[in-house]
Parts: structure tokens; C-alpha cells; sequence
């Protein structure tokens, strides 16, 4: 009996702490074991990589007797492995052995080895090793090794973490992986990453945004970041409620503290269906998603690295359009009495460029968005790019004179 007022009062706290005004939520995580080459590299943003060198590193000595020899580095945070890969013969159409030494006595033995399993993904090529277990530093790392083509490896964690919540609302599935494999999860990125953030040692946040029940895009893995659904964890993230959270990993990795950010906000606006914003605001990198031609952020002066807008064709199926910022990142402010007009973006227009070279005319055709950015790339609703467009020149009377097809870059 005496258990009874204490279980009541556990069910009402549980309530409250996710109610729709809840600042605080846990969302407990499970480990997901990754289940084929495409997760891998989409759910890592590629993990920790490496080119292969064909001289040894220092103080190896060359690995004879092996087919093609190839050395790599991997600087993970607290340890770096060195490897060797070779070919099983002189056939092998990959590189589907691998040495690493483990053990750092600059030798490679029989007991380090591990054979690779050839897999593709789309038009790509990986050989896949792992996963392996093993301590070092103290630690346990759990990892898989992919070969991607002739010229670099990548390290990966053998899965990623996963969690579902409500928020205002909403249902979703959120996570996280060990991108910067230290057996920690929740690093960020440091304040002032680039475009991607890539190469700054975060993790990788993992939020399916669309409700499709999959993060990120696997077609376009390398460009996963810009969907808004896969991308290395920085300090301030929207979640699909549209508000701002601070994610924190508990010390034992067993959960997820989303903690509601509750700055002053005001509108930004851009006349398209969606659209997602890479930028750069006073706590460091931000990813922001809009719907319906608007979304909110916390007032202050941001800068932007990329945008990606999505408009509806008649069928209702969405085309998006990249913009990448790479000399100029447009500046706006956001204030809390009046929405701000996003200094890019539609609408777009074509510019047809014609240049000449004695006889020859060459002929370029751009997209420009309203302030003169070029549009770096256009994506179909099938995330191809679209069909490459005839360029037909007639003379006065309308007679056709010539057809030339454009080519895309
Ligand atoms: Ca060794
Ligand atoms: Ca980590
Ligand atoms: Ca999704």
C-alpha cells in the first residue's frame, strides 16, 4: 500500500515532462546496428576518412610480399590507426585486404588482418570490412572499414542511436552517431565550421524531419547535410516542431536531453513551398527548415552558407535548387516586430551567355536567382538532375539552322 502514492506521483511528473509545453524532454535511445554500406556512409556523413599513399608513413617499413600495396592514416580523436590494404591477387578488381596495427608496434601481422566484402551502392563501388571489435585506449571501438574506389578508406562506428518523441504535436525519430568516433556521443562541431562542417570533429545528428521514417537522403549521400535530416550536430537544432532545442547525450548514452531554447524569435520569409538554410548565427553553425514561405529563428544577425529551396510542380512533387555561398554569404537580420525578406532565393531567371572564339560560338546557359547567385544545381523530384535542354537556332524567316544539345557543368 505504502508503494501507491509514490507510483501516482512518478505518472504525473512523466506527464508533465512531455506535455506540449514541456522545456525539457528525454527521449531514450537504442543502438541500431547498420545494416548495409548505404547507411553507413549516409548516417555518418562518411564517418572518418583517409587517401591511401603508396610510401609507408614514418618508421614503416614497406609491406612486401603483399599485391599492390596502399597505406592510410585514420585520425580519430584520441588514437590514430595506421593500415595497410592490398589485393587477394592480381585479378582482384578491389583492394579486399586490410592490415591495421592495432597494437602499434609498426608491424603488420596475421592477427590484424581482416577480409573485405565487395558491395555497390547505386554506381559506386565499396569493400566492406568489419565490423571489428577492439579496445584501445582504454576504450571500446566498434567499427566498420569501407573502401570507396581506388583512392580512399572510411572508418564508421558499427551503428548509430535512435530514439522517438512528440513535440507540440509531432511525432519523430531523432539520433545520433559517434561520427568522430571517441566513443562519446554529442560532440558538436566547433563554432565556425564550413559549409558542411565536415573536418571539425562533431557527431552526427540524425532527424527525420519528413516523417518518411528514414533520415537523410541515401541517393545523395555526400550532400545528405543540405535536406536537413543528417548533419553534424551543432548547438542550437530545430526539431520538426519548428522551435529550437540544445541537445545533450546523458553520460551513460542511454538518452537524449532535448532542452527547449526560448530566446525572443522573429519571421524570416522566402517565397517558395521549403526550403532549408545552412547559416551562421551568434552560437555557430545553424540548419533551419522553412515551410510554406516562412520560419522562425531567434532575433539577431545571421549569415548564410547555402540554401536549398523547393518548389511544387503541377503532379505536387517537389524540385529543389542549390545555392552555395562560397565567396559571399548574404547577411540578414531578424528582428521581432517585422519579418525579414531573405536577401536570395526566387525568383529565378535564365541567362543565356554567349561567348566567341573566332568562328566558334559557345553558348552557356545559367540560373539566376533574384539577387544575381548563381544556382548551383537543380534537383528532379527523383533527385536526378534534370534533363539536359536543346539549344535550336533558326534564321529570320524561323527556318532551323542548327540544334546542339547542352551538356550539364
Ligand atoms: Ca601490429
Ligand atoms: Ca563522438
Ligand atoms: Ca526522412
Amino acid at each position: 500500500m505504502k508503494a501507491l502514492p509514490l507510483l501516482f506521483f512518478l505518472a504525473v511528473f512523466a506527464t508533465v515532462s512531455v506535455g506540449q509545453t514541456a522545456n525539457r524532454v528525454e527521449v531514450p535511445l537504442n543502438f541500431k546496428k547498420f545494416q548495409n554500406a548505404g547507411e553507413m556512409i549516409t548516417l555518418t556523413l562518411g564517418g572518418v576518412t583517409n587517401f591511401f599513399d603508396v610510401r609507408p608513413p614514418k618508421g614503416y617499413s614497406p609491406f612486401t610480399g603483399a599485391i599492390k600495396p596502399v597505406f592510410f592514416q585514420l585520425r580519430l580523436e584520441d588514437v590514430t590507426l595506421t593500415g595497410v590494404l592490398a589485393r587477394s591477387s592480381a585479378k582482384a578488381k578491389s583492394y579486399d585486404r586490410l592490415w591495421v596495427d592495432w597494437n602499434g608496434d609498426k608491424k603488420f601481422t596475421g592477427d590484424e588482418k581482416l577480409m573485405g566484402t565487395e558491395t555497390v551502392k547505386g554506381e559506386e563501388k565499396f569493400v566492406v570490412f568489419g565490423p571489428v571489435e577492439r579496445t584501445l585506449n582504454e576504450r571500446k571501438l566498434e567499427a566498420f572499414f569501407l573502401v570507396h574506389g581506388d583512392y580512399h578508406i572510411h572508418i564508421v562506428p558499427a551503428g548509430y542511436y535512435e530514439g522517438e518523441t512528440e513535440l507540440n504535436g509531432r511525432n519523430f525519430k531523432l539520433g545520433l552517431t559517434d561520427g568522430n568516433m571517441n566513443g562519446v556521443l554529442g560532440d558538436k562541431a566547433a563554432i565556425g565550421a564550413g559549409l558542411s562542417g565536415s573536418g571539425w570533429g562533431g557527431d552526427v545528428l540524425l532527424v527525420d524531419f519528413d516523417g518518411d521514417g528514414v533520415f537523410g537522403i541515401q541517393k545523395l549521400a555526400e550532400a545528405a547535410f543540405l535536406f536537413g535530416e543528417v548533419y553534424y550536430l551543432t548547438h542550437l537544432v530545430q526539431l520538426p516542431d519548428g522551435n529550437f532545442y540544445r541537445i545533450k547525450v546523458s553520460e551513460d548514452g542511454s538518452k537524449l536531453l532535448l532542452e527547449r531554447d526560448n530566446s525572443p524569435t522573429g519571421k524570416v520569409k522566402m517565397v517558395c513551398k521549403r526550403f532549408t538554410l545552412g547559416l551562421m548565427g551568434q552560437e555557430g553553425n545553424l540548419v533551419v527548415r522553412g515551410q510554406d514561405g516562412e520560419c522562425l529563428l531567434s532575433t539577431g544577425v545571421y549569415q548564410t552558407q547555402w540554401a536549398v529551396i523547393a518548389e511544387a510542380d503541377e503532379q505536387g512533387k517537389l524540385w529543389q535548387a542549390l545555392l552555395f555561398f562560397y565567396r559571399q554569404s548574404p547577411r540578414f537580420r531578424v528582428t521581432k516586430d517585422k519579418p525579414a525578406d531573405l536577401p536570395f532565393g526566387p525568383p529565378f531567371k535564365l541567362v543565356l551567355d554567349v561567348g566567341r572564339e573566332g568562328k566558334k560560338l559557345e553558348f552557356s546557359l545559367s540560373l539566376e536567382d533574384k539577387s544575381g547567385n548563381s544556382v548551383n544545381a537543380i534537383f528532379t523530384p527523383d533527385m536526378e538532375q534534370p534533363k539536359e535542354p536543346n539549344l535550336v537556332i533558326t534564321d529570320m524567316k524561323g527556318k532551323v539552322v542548327k540544334t546542339e544539345k547542352f551538356h550539364h557543368g
